[in-house]
């Protein structure tokens, strides 16, 4: 049986089980999917001050997985946020929404975009298809400009959709990626609508994760993802210390 984590950074719980019902829907009978949400944390992640301060609860989650037996874990949010830090302290693979969404989108399509949540997080989703090595395959970046902890409300899902028919139309793109783990359950309806694939980060960076931990391959400890030296933290993280 594998055990897949699947962290969602920020602590709105509702999305947390929304995003645990998305990773459920597609992982496979022998895997196990456990979703949670730090107990520290922004209630929602939508600035660089946001994602900094997600990290911290991250950690503390792949920690405690790590003395569960977790066999890979899920970093739900479209930042990605501690995805590198959290390798160096994982044995098993961490994946981020983001990159695999990204990874999933270029092997259906020679391009695609991204439909994401308020303006100011374009830039990020920018930094992360340059960082991933597919910036010359993400023809655009689209906010709806709703609320993450807005996407539960009806006319936020209409205006999700709408966005990726205008930006197919804009961009001239073959895919959709959801620029956010909220955006989970839309991804039937908007492909439906749309005609193109529309790739949910959630589900695919759970196949991805399951499919890692079939083939054998855990993250590797040589060089930058080797484990974090030996140290003191102090004050609010002095319970960080490895
Ligand atoms: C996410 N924020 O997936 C991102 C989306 C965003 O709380 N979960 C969040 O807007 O960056």
């Amino acid at each position: 049986m594998t055990h897949v984590r699947v962290i969602n950074p920020n602590t709105a719980l509702a999305m947390t089980a929304s995003i645990g019902r998305c990773a459920r829907a597609v992982a496979s009978p022998g895997t196990t999917v456990t979703a949670v949400s730090p107990a520290m944390g922004p209630e929602s992640i939508e600035s660089h001050y946001d994602e900094a301060l997600a990290v911290p609860g991250v950690l503390a989650e792949v920690a405690a997985g790590e003395r569960e037996g977790v066999d890979a874990y899920v970093i739900a949010c479209f930042g990605d946020p501690g995805l590198d830090a959290a390798r160096e302290l994982a044995g098993g693979p961490v994946i981020g929404i983001a990159e695999a969404a990204m990874h999933a989108a270029t092997l259906v399509g020679r391009s695609f975009s991204v439909v994401t949540t308020l303006s100011r997080t374009a830039g990020r989703a920018w930094e992360l298809a340059h960082r991933y090595g597919f910036a010359a395959l993400c023809k655009g970046v689209h906010a709806c400009d709703v609320p993450v902890l807005a996407l539960e409300e009806p006319p936020a899902r209409k205006a999700v959709i709408e966005l990726c028919a205008a930006a197919l139309d804009r961009d001239g793109s073959d895919a959709i990626v959801l620029g956010c783990a909220g955006m989970a359950d839309f991804c039937a309806e908007a492909s439906r609508a749309t005609g193109v694939p529309v790739i949910d980060g959630v589900g695919a960076a759970t196949r991805f994760a399951e499919s890692l931990v079939a083939l054998g391959l855990r993250t590797s400890t040589r060089g930058e993802y080797a484990r974090p030296l030996p140290k003191r933290y102090s004050g609010l993280l002095r319970d960080f210390t490895i």
